[in-house]
């Protein structure tokens, strides 16, 4: 067994077998900038603290693999570079040759798995990328989702995906997508998009059962919640499409390719909305840590 280290208040939440949210590192080193990264952190932290469980940010220390971070390691790594941005790829690399790197939703599921998490709050997965059918840019999020029994809840997938084709995937590798008190798959800076999601849950215990059943019944693979944005935090999609095409563009014209494109476009959308996109940001995951908190809870209710 991988030897894994746990934060203070991880290993006292799993001695009491009380609620624990898990949440990715990539967000992090490569999804906002410094110092707003770990403020943020922080603040997700705390959120899943009031809401009830206790938070456990997943990352690569020196070859260790930390389920839950203190204060000191939290600041340490939102301030690093060169950090690696962990897929199911590279996660067993990294932990074997002593490197430091920051989860994606895939090896943060994958670490969760190991830890006995079942639930997992971030902003947004990885999906198709648009031009995915000459690239073949598909995150291995999407089978990861498929493979690892954690309930993933995120604000949908970002304009920056190929969104109708990464539902398809979704649905081709048997992932239940369910959209959280409304219809409509919401689309990451909005509510609301065209799509409508496969499935539609309204409350947290209706996700917990389905998480269960899955496991009683012996499918693989977790689950994929769309919670939408927050009114009043939105983004229209209209002020940020040209936006996205501009980021699009000049990733394309420098080349970016692999797993430097999604890195590549969210850097250059928050610099493009001079901060706008983190604010709403900001507003989503901490939204998405708070309904995380609740199916966690309701999953602990489920298991005694
Ligand atoms: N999409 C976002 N924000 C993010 C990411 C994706 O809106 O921070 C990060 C997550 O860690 C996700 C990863 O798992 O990027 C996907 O990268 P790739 O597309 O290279 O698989
Ligand atoms: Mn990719």
């Amino acid at each position: 067994m991988i030897d894994i280290q746990y934060s203070a208040e991880v290993q006292a939440a799993k001695s009491a077998g009380t609620a624990i949210v898990a949440l990715e590192s990539t967000i992090i080193t490569h999804g906002m900038p410094y110092p707003q990264n770990v403020e943020v952190a922080t603040l997700v932290e705390q959120d899943i603290r009031q809401a009830g469980a206790t938070p456990a940010t997943i990352a690569v220390l020196d070859g260790c693999l930390h389920v839950g971070l203190e204060a000191d390691q939290l600041q340490a790594l939102g301030q690093a570079t060169g950090v690696a941005k962990l897929s199911r790829a590279d996660f067993a690399a990294c932990l074997a040759t002593g490197g430091t790197g920051a989860t994606t939703v895939a090896a943060t599921m994958i670490a969760a798995h190991l830890a006995g998490i079942e639930v997992f709050a971030t902003g947004g997965i990885g999906g198709v990328h648009k031009g995915a059918e000459q690239s073949f840019d598909i995150s291995a999020d999407l089978m990861e989702l498929a493979a690892t029994p954690v309930t993933v809840v995120a604000a949908g997938a970002k304009a920056i995906l190929d969104v109708p084709k990464t539902l398809e995937v979704l649905e081709t590798q048997g992932v239940p997508v369910i959209a959280y008190g409304q219809d409509s798959f919401p689309a990451f800076w909005s509510a609301q998009s065209d799509l409508t999601a496969p499935l539609r849950m309204d409350n947290a215990m209706q996700i917990a059962r389905a998480h269960k059943m899955r496991q009683t019944i012996g499918l693989p693979g977790g689950q994929l919640i769309a919670n939408p944005i927050p009114k009043g935090d939105e983004i229209a999609a209209d002020i940020l499409a040209p936006i996205i095409a501009q980021a699009q563009s000049e990733a394309d014209s420098q080349g970016v390719s692999g797993k430097g494109v999604t890195p590549f476009l969210l850097q250059r959308i928050f610099e493009l909305t001079e901060g706008r996109s983190l604010t709403a940001n900001i507003a989503l995951v901490r939204n998405n840590a708070r309904l995380a908190t609740q199916i966690a809870r309701e999953l602990s209710t489920l298991r005694t």
